[in-house]
């Protein structure tokens, strides 16, 4: 198994999308764990991609192709994780990445982390307007915000959804749930969200118990 991982790493690290595809399909055909295929694999590749990257030695072509490996090789193994889905309703999240902030890679593996643990999920995509999320808690019957950001100069739009939301009477309707690589838990604290979660297991947990839908599967 350690090989096997090790070999999906560098497939990420080469920028090499028919191999990680490749190997996506070899895991599931193995019968490997999904989860731990990516966090343990491709995510393992792309976290250290995006340190040679802030290091200089690799260039933003690298970054993309890299990028464009991880997806797809998520794209295959996401409908496994998803199998366990269970039809009853834990509540409903809508998530999606905070406006200037194209970054999907993680808040998709979130999202489909909560709908294998039987939430229902409206999925905004990324880059998504303060307003839009503050709609789409006053139109549907969200019980739960996820909001994503990965960069420092775009975590701020978070703050603005919570105040978004204040503003327009609508902040008791909806738990507020934020994660990312710039946030933390001192962070949910300061701008008034419910919580934080490091991690897409994490996510899973903290919704869980904020909606009051038991314990993790
Ligand atoms: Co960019 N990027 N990037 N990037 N990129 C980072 C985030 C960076 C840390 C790289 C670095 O410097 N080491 C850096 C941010 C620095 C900072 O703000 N302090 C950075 C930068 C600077 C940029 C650009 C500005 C570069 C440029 O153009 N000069 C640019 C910004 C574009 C924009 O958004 N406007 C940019 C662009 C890109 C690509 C397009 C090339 C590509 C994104 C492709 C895509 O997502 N469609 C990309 C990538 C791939 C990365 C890194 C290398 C990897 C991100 C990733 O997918 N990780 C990243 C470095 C890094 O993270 N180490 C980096 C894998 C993913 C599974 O993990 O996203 O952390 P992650 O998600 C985790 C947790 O964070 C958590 O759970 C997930 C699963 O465990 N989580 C949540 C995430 N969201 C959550 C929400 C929750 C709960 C948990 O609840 C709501």
């Amino acid at each position: 198994m350690k090989a096997f991982l090790e070999r999906c790493i560098q497939s990420v690290q080469d920028g090499d999308a028919e191999l990680a595809a490749g190997l996506a399909r070899e895991a599931l055909e193995r019968g490997y764990s999904p989860l731990e295929v990516i966090e343990n694999g491709f995510v393992k590749g792309i976290r250290e991609v995006g340190r040679l990257w802030e290091e200089g030695v690799l260039f933003l072509p690298e970054l993309v192709m890299s990028a464009e490996a991880m997806k797809l090789a998520m794209s295959l193994l996401r409908p496994a994780l998803a199998k366990g889905a269970r039809l009853a309703t834990r509540g409903h999240v809508v998530i999606g990445t905070i406006e200037g902030d194209i970054h999907d890679i993680g808040k998709s593996l979130v999202a489909t982390m909560l709908e294998a643990n039987g939430f229902r999920i409206t999925d905004l995509g990324a880059d998504v307007p303060v307003g839009r999320f503050v709609d789409e808690v006053e139109k549907s019957d969200a019980d739960c915000l996820a909001i994503s950001a990965l960069l420092t100069t775009t975590m701020s739009g978070q703050r603005r959804v919570i105040e978004g939301l204040k503003q327009r009477g609508l902040r008791l309707r909806v738990k507020v749930l934020v994660g990312g690589a710039p946030c933390s838990h001192e962070w949910a604290q300061q701008i008034g969200a419910d919580g934080y979660a490091g991690d897409a297991v994490a996510a899973v947990v903290l919704a869980q118990e904020l909606l009051g839908s038991g314990t993790a599967q």
